[in-house]
């Protein structure tokens, strides 16, 4: 793959990378969030150099789609000196949240400024679940969700009676290493027309082949002849102008966020 396929830096994420740089007096604390299937893949080290000397807090998202225990030893490994919050129901995850954010400010800010609202930005890889999560934690649907990568283009506040939420684009390194931008893929972090499709199709298929060869049997695809299988799988011959059409529809199953129990790394 070239090095041209790994670029993804839309303009709204360059306007929104210095966009976050001028509110970062503004907020109090920045809850960056982390794909359960790929916590290493999800951390984008740019917003980390960005947001040095600000208050960070973790939530991990689509942990329904995973192991619990396994995610629980991958958080100790990834982030063993961080604050981290599994995302688990909505009702828990805000109070787990309140509880974490009020003792982290209340380290910070002088006693005389404990009373003021908490400010929190929600950051993360596009397509993590930032509008979900603030929409959770304001009961309220003001913002805008979709299973697509890039789906908020500008940010966006929402006022509640105990915080105010800052909903932000979906922000990814200006640089990808292949197989970081790879996994962005499988995840629906990048869009398939980025990474080019037969790069996405042999990487899911040669990870499926070496870590989870039972879920290629339970999804009915032949590790020798996956095409060839797709194509009953899906009632479409195989033909040259369907094969892109296969491909697309078997990336589409992973990103339908319905197969379970994948970490990618
Ligand atoms: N299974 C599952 N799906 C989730 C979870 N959180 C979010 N989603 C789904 O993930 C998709 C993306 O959610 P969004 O909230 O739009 O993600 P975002 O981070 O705001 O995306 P961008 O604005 O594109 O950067 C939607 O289909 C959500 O329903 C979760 O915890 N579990
Ligand atoms: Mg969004």
């Amino acid at each position: 793959m070239n090095q041209k396929a790994l670029h993804w830096f839309p303009g709204h994420m360059a306007k929104s990378l210095k966009r976050l740089e001028q509110l970062k007096k503004v907020f109090d604390v920045a809850v960056i969030l982390l794909d359960a299937r790929a916590l290493k893949a999800s951390l984008n080290q740019s917003l980390l150099k960005l947001l040095q000397g600000k208050t960070i807090l973790y939530y991990v998202t689509k942990v329904d789609l995973v192991n619990r225990a396994t995610l629980t030893a991958k958080i100790k490994d990834y982030c063993p000196h961080e604050t981290v919050i599994v995302g688990e129901n909505s009702l828990e995850s805000y109070h787990l949240i309140k509880r974490e954010v009020i003792r982290l400010i209340s380290q910070k800010r002088k006693f005389s400024l404990l009373n003021i609202k908490p400010r929190l930005v929600f950051l993360g890889i596009p397509n993590v679940g930032k509008s979900t999560l603030i929409n959770n934690l304001s009961r309220r649907a003001s913002l805008m969700v979709m299973n697509q990568p890039g789906v908020t283009k500008a940010e966006k506040w929402v006022a509640t009676e105990s915080f105010d939420y800052l909903d932000f684009p979906g922000l990814l390194p200006q640089h990808l290493d292949q197989e970081t931008a790879l996994i962005l893929s499988f995840i629906n972090a990048m869009p398939l027309k980025i990474v080019p499709l037969d790069v996405v199709f042999e990487g899911l298929m040669t990870f499926l082949r070496t870590n989870y060869p039972k879920v290629l049997k339970t999804l009915m695809i032949n590790q020798e002849t996956p095409l060839e299988s797709l194509s009953e799988k899906y009632h479409l011959a195989l033909s040259d102008e369907n094969i892109p059409v296969l491909k697309t529809r078997f990336i589409n199953e992973f990103h339908a966020l319905k197969i379970r129990d994948i970490f990618f790394e």
